[in-house]
């Protein structure tokens, strides 16, 4: 994981003459008290600590905890820097808002008068909930543009920004100089994704889809790859199989032809229907070793529903290809969702027995309904209180709201271990 928004918008401003400092939270190597330990593939499991539950969680039989660094070592690590001009501050899933409002109550604290600017994901998707933390400012949307204009406003820099555009291509490559040696990166090849799914919010954040160059991708892959000597390359796109014979087809084919050395993961799930033998072929020849797809459910009704991305013969058919191309059930996995609004656990149990027997491991999603999507509206029509974004926690969203009872998650997610630990014993 890596704040590639926030890296994109340091990048713009350091290239504008703006002088940036980076504190990521998350980052494992951040500090000796909130250290995580490494994974595989330069993937690290991230600190954690226990922490008080948010009253609306008060009944929920699980802990609640505050993941990355403590607040002690916050303090400590913005203490060592000048005081800023303008703090910028990100934020990610819509129900992990308490770490925003913690981070502000710490840097008003510390630097009390700077003005603090609240941005990225739970800021778009919740904007007027967003303005209640504690920011001086909320910001929804992309922030490269606006983070430029901001800071010229702020120091009276009449530059003349008109030809400024915040098409990835035309943007300088993400700050990861930040970073003392990064061991892995994360990037976009497109932006946005043509389908509206809708449970999905894409198309709110990016409503246009636009692929990028495909000799600036891999240059991309080939500066990290040489120049900071990263071995591992995660991709954030929403739809990054898309027109795969000109886009990733052609990426991998670059990947090869110029010999970069890297491992590839799509952590975010991938459209199975598209992976043809010849993509398969191409992905596993240029190093891709995390494959996700994105199932869902093997329902056909519930299938015809969510927009009939991907049908049970087309993810079959998927999985052949991708095992002929030479991938193993180590690397491929597929996502399958839990509670859904009417879904039975028995469909669930269904859809976990169609993957594995295809020799496929299964990742439990658990759904929740994600602010300013359709399903979203639907379900605060049928009675869910949307004013507090915690209550949507993909935890126990399912649980609280639709009376998904716990021993049946449980039983799911044993059903669906238990099949993903004898696939791994047997190849
Ligand atoms: C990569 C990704 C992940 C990664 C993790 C990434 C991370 N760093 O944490 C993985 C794969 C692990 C993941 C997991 C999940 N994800 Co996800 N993920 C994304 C994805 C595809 C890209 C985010 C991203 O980095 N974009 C690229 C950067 C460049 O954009 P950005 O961060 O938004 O930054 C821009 C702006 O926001 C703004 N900005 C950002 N910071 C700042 C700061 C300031 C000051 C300003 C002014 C502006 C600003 O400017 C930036 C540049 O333009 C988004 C979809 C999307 N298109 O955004 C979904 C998304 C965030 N995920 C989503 C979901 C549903 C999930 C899961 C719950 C799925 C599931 N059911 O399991 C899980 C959650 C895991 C959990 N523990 O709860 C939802 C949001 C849900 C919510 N309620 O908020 C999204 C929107 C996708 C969707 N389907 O709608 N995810």
């Amino acid at each position: 994981m890596k704040p590639l928004g926030l890296l994109y918008i340091a990048s713009v401003l350091e290239t504008e003459g703006y002088k940036v400092g980076l504190i990521d939270c998350v980052d494992p190597e951040a500090g000796p008290r909130s250290k995580g330990t490494l994974g595989e593939y330069n993937c690290h499991y991230i600190h954690s600590d226990e922490i008080e539950k948010p009253f609306a969680f008060r009944d929920i039989p699980r802990k609640f905890k505050r993941f990355g660094m403590t607040p002690e070592e916050f303090r400590s690590r913005l203490r060592a820097l000048p005081r800023p001009e303008v703090i910028g501050v990100s934020s990610m899933m819509s129900y992990w808002y308490p770490g925003v409002a913690e981070t502000i109550e710490v840097l008003k604290e510390t630097f009390p008068g700077v003005p603090i600017v609240l941005g990225g994901i739970y800021a778009t998707l919740c904007e007027e909930h967003a303005k209640t933390l504690g920011a001086d400012l909320v910001i929804a949307g992309r922030g490269e543009k606006a983070m430029l204009n901001l800071m010229d406003d702020f120091f009276d820099n009449h530059a003349d920004r008109s030809g400024f555009s915040d098409q990835l291509d035309d943007m300088p490559r993400p700050a990861y100089h930040h970073y003392e040696s990064p061991s892995s990166a994360c990037m976009l090849t497109s932006l946005g994704c043509p389908y509206k799914c809708t449970y999905c919010a894409s198309h709110v954040l990016y409503p246009e889809f636009r692929l990028r160059q495909v000799a600036k991708v891999v240059d991309e892959i080939e500066w990290y790859v040489r120049h900071h000597g990263i071995q591992d390359i995660t991709f954030y796109d929403d739809a990054l199989l898309l027109a795969s014979q000109r886009h990733i087809g052609a990426i991998c084919e670059g990947i090869v032809e110029r010999g970069l050395k890297a491992r590839f993961h799509t952590p975010n799930g991938l459209h199975a229907e598209m992976i043809s033998p010849t993509l398969a072929r191409k992905l596993y020849a240029a190093g891709f070793k995390t494959i996700r797809l994105g199932f869902e459910t093997s329902d056909i009704e519930r299938q015809k529903d969510s927009d009939n991305k991907v049908s049970n013969s087309g993810f079959s058919r998927a999985i052949r290809n991708l095992y002929e191309a030479g991938f193993t059930p180590r690397e491929v996995m597929a996502y399958v969702l839990i509670g859904m609004p009417g879904q039975p656990a028995e469909e669930v149990l269904d859809s976990v027995q169609f993957v594995q027997d295809r020799n496929v491991r299964v990742s439990l999603s658990q759904y929740s309904p994600i602010p300013g999507t359709v399903e979203y509206d639907k379900a605060v029509r049928n009675g869910f209180d949307g004013s507090d974004p915690l209550l949507a926690n993909k935890t126990i969203y399912a649980m609280r709201e639709l009376g998904m009872k716990f021993e049946d998650y449980e039983r799911v997610r044993r059903v669906s271990k238990e099949g993903n630990q004898r696939i791994m014993c047997n190849s």
